[in-house]
């Protein structure tokens, strides 16, 4: 008997941040940047604020709604046009948590507990972390397969929940017979998918770290940007004339990256660049090119600010759009499972 036809996803990009504190760097080049790319390239997107995943941890309630909306402006003043792409808080499309339920009965305990994310957050206090820090991945999962999204831009340390996604996707389609969830495609391109900290080349840039030093924030002013780059952690050597040189120094490759990402262009042309160079010479020309990107999203961001109420109105018309994509691929799945939904 032939095959039965395969069902034909048609291209859908999602993706989210955490409001869990301001933007960085590494959000803006791993994640926000590309965002915008793909918006401006012509396909759907859907874009969300994953507030659900920031109370994974602990988060102040005033400072996650400010967090929240700061995020918002934090995309639109990057690029994303509220009317081309969906842009919206998870928590309010509903289909995320319900369907979240449906995959934590789909996914295995051992496939989470492989999850280095949680190790890392969880740390040596792994009794005491959240279940829904465990169990974030999952809601990850739901997160994408709600839209039926068949690529997610993310930076490198996101690789392996895509990769649950994906089995999770499987299984549900094994387990009940179906082709029903696409297998999604992660995109992780760019020079920069993984920023690393200013002050340790060997770690993530990252919101939560207790140094501001270690990152740029979205909001820094540009002293602060050039100051942050001026004390950034680097060894004594000039830049190397080819990029083999950068193999053992995580610092100065990291700038590097950063440099190309920023500029548009390639660690290579950087180097062709810059090589021989030393870093009082880099460092400044670094300083600028970022404060020359950023402080006009820095800007626009303040003025976004001003009034939250349009904020939480295009929060708003955007879950509207989310929730009439969702809700259709949730009543199936209800209907996949055997679940009964006869009230009116
Ligand atoms: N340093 C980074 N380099 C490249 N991409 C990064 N991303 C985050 N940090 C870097 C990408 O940004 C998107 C949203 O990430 P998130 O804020 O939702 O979660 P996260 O990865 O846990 O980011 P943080 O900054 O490390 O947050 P906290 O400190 O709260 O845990 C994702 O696509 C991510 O890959």
């Amino acid at each position: 008997m032939p095959d039965a036809p395969q069902p034909v996803f048609p291209k859908r990009i999602f993706s989210g941040i955490q409001p869990s504190g301001g933007l960085t760097l590494g959000n803006y080049l791993g994640a926000l940047k590309r965002f915008v790319e793909a918006q401006d390239n012509g396909i759907e997107t859907v874009y969300c604020i994953v507030d659900l995943h920031a109370i994974t941890v602990w988060q102040e309630p005033a400072k996650l709604r400010h967090a929240t909306r700061e995020l918002a402006a934090g995309f639109i003043a990057a690029g994303i046009d509220p009317a081309r792409s969906i842009l919206f808080n998870q928590s309010q499309v509903p289909a995320h948590a319900e369907l979240a339920w449906i995959f934590n009965c789909v996914a295995r305990m051992g496939w989470l507990r492989r999850m280095t994310q949680f190790k890392d957050k969880a740390g040596k206090h792994a009794e005491e972390a959240s279940v829904g820090l465990f169990a974030y991945p999952n809601l990850m999962a739901a997160d994408i397969l709600a839209y039926h999204a068949t690529h997610v831009p993310v930076g490198e340390d996101q690789k392996q929940h895509l990769e649950l996604t994906r089995d999770i996707a499987i299984k549900f389609n094994h387990d009940y017979g179906v082709n029903f969830f696409p297998v999604v495609e992660p995109v992780i391109e760019g020079a920069a998918t993984r920023v690393m900290s200013l002050r340790d080349g060997t770690k993530k840039m990252s919101k939560s770290d207790p140094s501001d030093q270690s990152r740029i924030n979205l909001t820094d002013d540009s002293d602060t940007i050039a100051q942050k780059f001026r004390k950034a952690r680097t060894d004594p050597e000039p830049l190397p004339e080819t990029l083999d040189g950068l193999a053992e120094r995580p610092e100065a490759r990291n700038l590097v990256n950063i440099y190309a990402a920023l500029g548009d262009t390639t660690p290579e042309a950087v180097i062709a660049q810059f090589g021989g160079q030393g870093f009082g010479t880099f460092k400044p020309a670094l300083a600028d090119l970022a404060v020359a990107k950023l402080s006009p999203i820095n800007a626009e961001m303040s003025r976004l600010m001003q009034d939250v109420a349009e904020i939480d109105r295009i929060l708003g018309d955007g879950a509207e759009r989310a929730h009439a994509i969702a809700e259709p691929v949730l009543r199936d799945t209800r209907e996949i499972v055997g679940l009964i939904r006869s009230r009116r």
